[in-house]
């Protein structure tokens, strides 16, 4: 009686285990947070990113100054607002490879036309 019940603790435990890791294969690998500062210079810090095809990557932009936008249609970013204080998260799984320039899209001070974010996917 007791090793029968043993038997199925053990039938239990292992069922429980092997669902999740069945899962996980299944699920677009998450990698580190990257990082973007936006600054009062009105420069994106680092200014240039590498994403790959089909990774979901999350996106953290923070501003160190001023108050500064993203947006990109092809990559999936939806309009963002950038704020000192706020940091805000972006996922993206970009689809197509490519360079993708994007702009900041809040007026943010004289050097707000060259602010910039290069975001570059490889296959
Ligand atoms: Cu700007």
């Amino acid at each position: 009686m007791r090793s029968s019940v043993l038997f199925l603790s053990a039938v239990l435990l292992i069922g429980g285990a092997a669902s999740p890791g069945r899962a996980a294969t299944t699920k677009p690998t998450a990698l580190p947070v990257l990082n973007v500062t936006a600054t009062s210079e009105q420069k994106f810090s680092p200014d240039h990113l590498v994403l790959h095809v089909g990774k979901r990557q999350t996106l953290r932009f923070t501003s160190s100054g001023g108050v500064h936008g993203v947006a990109s249609t092809d990559l999936g970013i939806p309009a963002t607002t950038i704020a000192p204080g706020q940091p805000v998260s972006v996922v993206v799984v970009p689809k197509k490879a490519g360079t993708y320039k994007i702009n900041c899209t809040i007026v943010c001070g004289p050097g707000h036309a060259d602010m910039l974010l290069t975001i570059v996917v490889k296959p």
